[in-house]
């Protein structure tokens, strides 16, 4: 841009930047460490009414100069809040903003204002730098279902983040570069020529990338954009964020092409041996109920480990946990079980409030090989967990992501692929027994609930001798084609 072009406003703004110290000179540590022969802070200018209002009227007349469709305009939080304030009072255009939460803050929209999803959005920013803060808003109004393809902002530092945008389709129009600003100012004999290129020098030295966090949550939004449909195992090992023991899981299952969890509901430690050997080539979970078992000892559990480690499955032990946080800590880490000490994942119900949860995080001392899956629904009839259950296992399950990796449940629960679901109550013959357990197909639990996982018990150890390579084998098959072919009817 040649300084001999600019808008005399423009450079009466720049000029101004200078003399309320918007712009200075001298040698600024940045928040990243590093020296700067430059500092820009918009906010002298943007807290006085006049160059507010001449800003807004210039970067409102670049977005009708650019041809930039606008049902809303949202600045980024803060110092642009105001410009684009100000635009909005200005030229009665509706305004929407970004809080700027901290990450705990979930799910929680993050957008305030009135719109519908499908709205175009403008967005509007002082100074241009990485492209950081831009992006992050276009992640909360691309998740809200908003269109944004272009950002107004008044400087571009020209360290690459016109750039940088172009990569996630935002094209950013600036309306002024600062080495055009430099010339400007170079002009108002406000800094001399010596000094100029040396900030320069120092500008084209210092090209900047998106902050990584940001950049991940970019991936993420991708990810779960890409399809509204559930991605696959393997895309979903390499989300962001995702617990360490479901990485682990989600790698197993493409490995072993299987997605079944098998409830071994049976006596005995040799029952439950012998069984663990027959199907742990099939198997990625082995589901027990450690207090039915007659002769436990902690030799058995140590030959269930090793043969857990040589087929490569995880142990889940169904306790369900349930009682007060205090309690629970005991049960899962005490008593002649210990549970903790060795169960890969276990279970809890929230009946008594997220206690519970607090009471099972002493038991997992930081142990990323370890979780714990949230009760969300039941297979069983009549029982009497409503609509709350499930809300509140997903309200904490966002809590608690240190170790709750996902749900006991009958359909999904959250949108967040992070998550697993797992199905209890699968069986090829759907008749049920007579002490209420309802069953569900393995293809109706995947392709219809969502199943991340199946859990099967009677289906496959109530078969014969005969019969029971066969069964396991068909359940493998079934439970993972199912997957396979999750979005066919
Ligand atoms: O809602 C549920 C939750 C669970 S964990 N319904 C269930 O049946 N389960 C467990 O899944 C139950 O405790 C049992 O161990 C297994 C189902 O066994 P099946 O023989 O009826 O398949």
């Amino acid at each position: 841009m040649s300084s001999a072009m600019i808008d005399p406003t423009l450079r009466q703004l720049i000029a101004d930047c200078h003399h309320f110290e918007a712009i200075k000179f001298g040698d600024f540590v940045l928040k990243t460490g590093i020296h700067s022969p430059i500092y820009l802070d918009i906010r002298p200018m943007v807290n006085r009414p006049k160059p507010l209002k001449q800003l807004s009227e210039l970067m409102y007349k670049k977005i009708i100069s650019m041809n930039i469709t606008h049902d809303l305009i949202c600045g980024v939080p803060y110092s642009a809040l105001s410009i684009a304030s100000s635009i909005c009072v200005q030229k009665f255009v509706n305004m929407i903003t970004k809080r700027k939460e901290n990450k705990d803050y979930g799910t929680k929209q993050l957008i305030e204002g009135q719109y519908k999803p499908g709205d175009h959005v403008v967005i509007v920013e002082d100074i241009i730098s990485s492209g950081s803060s831009i992006l992050e808003t276009v992640i909360a109004l691309r998740s809200a279902g908003l269109v944004v393809t272009d950002a107004i902002v008044f400087i571009d530092r020209q360290q690459n983040g016109v750039n940088n945008m172009k990569e996630y389709g935002i094209d950013v129009h600036s309306l002024i570069d600062v080495k055009t600003a430099l010339d400007v100012l170079e002009e108002e004999k406000r800094i001399n020529g010596h000094q100029k290129s040396g900030i320069i020098e120092w500008i084209d030295a210092n090209p900047l990338r998106i902050n990584d966090d940001i950049v991940n949550e970019w991936k993420l939004l991708c990810l779960q954009n890409k399809t509204s449909k559930l991605l696959s195992y393997e895309e979903r090992s390499q989300l962001p964020e995702t617990h360490p023991l479901s990485q682990q899981l989600f790698k197993l299952m493409v490995r072993k092409k299987s997605n079944l969890c098998v409830a071994v509901d049976l006596t005995t430690s040799k029952e439950i041996l012998d069984l663990a050997e027959k199907i742990g080539p099939s198997i990625v979970m082995l589901k027990l109920h450690i207090d039915i078992v007659e002769d436990f000892d902690h030799k058995f559990i140590e030959e269930l480990t090793a043969l857990a480690a040589e087929h490569e499955f995880f142990i889940f032990e169904d306790r369900k946990f349930a009682d007060i946080g205090q309690t629970v800590g005991l049960q899962f880490t005490k008593g002649v079980h210990r549970i903790s000490s060795w169960a890969h994942i276990v279970n809890a119900h929230l009946v008594s409030g997220p206690g519970v949860l607090e009471g099972l995080r002493q038991g997992f001392e930081k142990d990323s090989n370890r979780g714990c899956l949230l009760v969300a629904s039941m297979s069983t009839k009549d029982n009497l967990m409503n609509s709350a259950f499930p809300k509140s296992a997903y309200k904490w399950s966002q809590k608690y992501k240190d170790f709750v990796i996902g749900f006991i449940c009958q359909s999904r629960v959250s949108a967040d692929q992070r998550f697993i679901h797992m199905t209890p109550g699968v069986h090829i013959d759907v008749s049920g027994d007579p002490l209420g357990q309802q069953y569900v197909t393995p293809e109706e639990a995947i392709k219809k609930r969502g199943a991340d996982v199946v859990i099967v018990g009677r289906g496959i150890t109530g078969a014969s001798d005969r019969e029971f390579d066969h069964t396991l084998q068909l359940y493998q098959k079934r439970a993972f084609e199912a997957y396979l072919n999750r979005d066919s009817d």
